[in-house]
């Protein structure tokens, strides 16, 4: 519970179990729910999210022998706190960080705060010249000016989750989720500066692969002319 919202934190993972532990154990204790979701895992990350006593979830859907949207919207659906929490298990993203955030999020009366990583972040040179081609895409596009398209980090209240309309199983997940908050006129999004932290393990990232697949869906997406859901109501934050 945090300043009187309970909070739920969902963990995407494949095969992290070497530090899914430290990961775990680095949440703040004011979190209320800690959902870890396993996608195709092949070691017992499972089991040791479960010790950890997070709830352990599995995904194994994949598309393309990707299965991070399919991870990221079970632990969505199955969430109960009033603000959800998504990051990557692999320690770059500062959880440790995150009353700060819910700060700015409840100060700014924000419904979807994402973490974007330029400023604040040393990052492999053809990622972060990946990210501001996806972020101009997306601005000459949609017309939305976002800083950090491909941010792993994000918080919204729960009661926009009907809003988002995810159906990405792979890495797209990642732009679709803020392009829908930050489209979406009853969605208040902003982004917060984060500094990224180095890896735990080794990525599984194709850079190239996933940044042509990217800039691919965002355009299609924005030739299907896709809205978001505005029936589907959730219950208010709070
Ligand atoms: N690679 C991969 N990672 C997944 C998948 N599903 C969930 N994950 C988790 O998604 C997060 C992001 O993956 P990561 O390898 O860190 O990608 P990066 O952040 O782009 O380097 C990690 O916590 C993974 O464990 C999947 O299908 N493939
Ligand atoms: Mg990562």
């Amino acid at each position: 519970m945090y300043r009187n919202y309970t909070i739920s934190v969902c963990l995407p993972c494949r095969s992290e179990a070497r530090h899914l532990r430290k990961i775990i154990q680095a949440i703040p204790s004011f979190v209320d729910e800690i959902i870890v979701i396993s996608n195709a895992s092949t070691d017992d990350s499972v089991a040791i999210a479960r010790a950890a006593g997070s709830v352990a979830l599995e995904d194994n859907r994949t598309v393309g022998g990707i299965g991070y949207g399919f991870a990221h919207m079970t632990g969505i659906a199955a969430a109960h706190g009033d603000i959800i929490v998504g990051l990557d298990a692999d320690g770059t993203y500062p959880v440790e960080d995150l009353a700060a955030i819910l700060d700015y999020m409840l100060d700014g009366n924000l419904d979807f705060v994402s973490c974007a990583r330029l400023s604040r972040s040393r990052m492999p040179f053809k990622l972060r010249l990946g990210i501001v081609l996806l972020n101009t895409e997306t601005r000459v596009l949609y017309g939305t000016h976002i800083t950090d398209i491909l941010s792993g980090m994000w918080v919204f209240a729960r009661s926009v989750r009907g809003q988002l309309a995810l159906d990405q199983g792979g890495w797209d997940l990642s732009p679709q989720i803020k392009i829908a908050a930050a489209t979406n006129p009853n969605v208040r999004f902003a982004e917060y500066q984060i500094a990224q932290k180095p890896r735990y393990g080794a990525t599984h990232q194709r850079y190239f692969r996933t940044g042509f697949l990217h800039a691919r869906w965002i355009l299609a997406n924005r030739l299907r002319g896709r809205q978001p859901s505005l029936t589907a109501q959730d219950d208010a934050v709070g």
